[in-house]
């Protein structure tokens, strides 16, 4: 190992531009990358890491950027965690592959033995593993449908579950998702969401109304009977981050419960304390019968799993779930390092510290900002919704406009939403306060610069 600094903990916690955004070796590794890389594959700021952690992204120019964005709620623990390190230094050391349907190995157990006591419920429960979150909902479905021999899938306006065929199916949003992907899979019937700020008759309605009126949709146009499984995410990741009416997903379990419907919760991006809590469902003291999990779980490698009631996972015949990789043994030591870290920090208590500083700062800008249409979330992850001013109408130009000025100014934040207008912030929950801080601050300027300008303005910054 040569004298550089390396990522990780240890790399200074500030932010620090020397170049332009994106600056002259990024530019040049982006010039190299169109040659190579598939132009499908869409990237939201073109600077290109070369280490991270807490809550900066160090770029090849020597750039220090805030974090609001962890990878798309990945690196929850911070990049480079040093118990995620030593546990991936030390496995890789020793045996990098076996494959778990070959020869077994104990991380593969420790892991499914953590999600039994850490996921909502204390019931007996088994878990599998895989690698994407993807294949985590996609197994969810597969296991739900083999459980009760019934087909139907009930997903909802605004859900995004991944890009594979059957996922794709579950998804919401055509651009860029679905776009020429046809055909999709059958038996997936959509309903409407509880979407608080833009229910009909009122946010405080939201709840019990959505549940009423998806719960006669079922029943009336698929059949009650003929229903696998009620998949949700808790609160919505790229759907807008859609914290559900009050009392929506207990309606929902409740009915899945008296009917012999499997409720399963995808848990891929609300999981593993990023809400404040081990797992989003359990705001609303929901208990699913299957839970999806992937991105927090091992600190920044490709790990998934399904977990659930023993006698829904052990229906399934024997061979029936699996994988080449599914639980690898250098992301299940990643697992066990993160879990670690996330109980010995308490770093549920970080994502809750995080959405007392943030919440109160986002509330400010929807004061002063009438483009703030609603800010929501919680924990660290949190969301503003960007609209017309006296209007709900979407502005997708202003929010590009928005995340474009943060990046100038060397803060990633992500944007998400069916109507591209969303806003969110997903810091490492290792992100010091000051980081926050200043953070926010960026934001706040953003809002100010971006509103300033004439309209026609914002458009070409958008798209350049
Ligand atoms: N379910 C709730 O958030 C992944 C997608 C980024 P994979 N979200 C990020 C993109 O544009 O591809 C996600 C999620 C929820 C499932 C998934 C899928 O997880 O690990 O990306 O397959």
């Amino acid at each position: 190992m040569g004298a550089e600094p390396t990522g990780g903990p240890a790399l200074p916690q500030e932010r620090r531009l020397v170049t332009a955004i994106p600056g002259s070796r990024s530019t040049a590794l982006s010039a190299r990358r169109a040659t190579a890389v598939s132009r499908a594959v869409s990237t939201m700021l073109p600077i290109f890491i070369e280490r991270a952690g807490g809550g900066v992204l160090v770029d090849v120019d020597g750039n220090s950027l805030i974090d609001f964005g962890s990878g798309i709620a990945v690196v929850s623990v911070g990049n480079a965690a040093d118990e995620v390190v030593a546990g991936v230094r030390d496995q890789v050391g020793q045996f990098t592959h076996t494959c778990f349907m070959v020869t077994p190995y104990e991380g593969y157990v420790a892991v499914c033995e953590e999600l039994t006591r850490l996921t909502p419920g204390d019931h007996e429960k088994r878990s599998a593993l895989f690698n994407s979150g993807a294949e985590a909902v996609e197994n969810a479905v597969k296991i739900s449908r083999s459980f009760t021999g019934r087909q139907a899938v009930i997903a909802f306006d605004h859900a995004y579950h991944g890009r594979t065929n059957l996922t794709m199916a579950l998804t919401a949003k055509n651009m860029p998702y679905k776009h020429r992907f046809g055909p999709f899979a059958p038996e997936i019937y959509r309903m409407p969401m509880a979407y608080p700020y833009r229910w009909p008759t009122g946010p405080e309605n939201c709840g019990p109304e959505a549940a009423a009126e998806v719960i006669t949709a079922i029943d009336k146009q698929v059949g009650t009977e003929n229903v696998a499984c009620v998949l949700i995410e808790p609160i919505q990741g790229e759907g807008g981050f859609v914290v559900p009416g009050e009392g929506f997903l207990p309606a929902l379990a409740e009915y899945c419960r008296e009917n012999g419907i499997v409720f399963a919760a995808d848990e891929v991006q609300t999981g593993f304390a990023r809400t404040g809590a081990w797992f989003a469902c359990e705001h609303e003291g929901v208990t699913p019968d299957l839970i999806a999990t992937a991105k927090g779980i091992a600190g920044g490698l490709p790990l998934a799993a399904v977990t659930g009631r023993a006698e829904i996972m052990d229906s399934v015949h024997v061979g029936g779930l699996g994988g080449t990789y599914g639980g690898n043994p250098v992301s299940c030591a990643a697992a066990l390092g993160a879990i670690r870290t996330i109980e010995d920090q308490d770093l549920v208590g970080a994502a809750q510290r995080i959405e007392s500083i943030m919440l109160p700062r986002l509330r400010e800008l929807q004061q002063r900002q009438a483009a703030v249409g609603d800010v929501r979330g919680r924990g660290a992850m949190l969301a503003v919704e960007v609209v017309t001013r006296g209007s709900k109408t979407p502005d997708p130009v202003m929010t590009q406009a928005v995340a474009h000025a943060c990046h100038q100014a060397g803060l990633v934040v992500l944007t998400c939403g069916t109507f591209g207008n969303v806003l969110r912030f997903l810091p490492p929950l290792v992100i010091p306060e000051h980081l926050l801080s200043e953070g926010l601050d960026i934001l706040d300027e953003a809002f100010d610069t971006v509103a300033a300008r004439p309209a026609g303005d914002q458009v070409a910054t958008a798209n350049a």
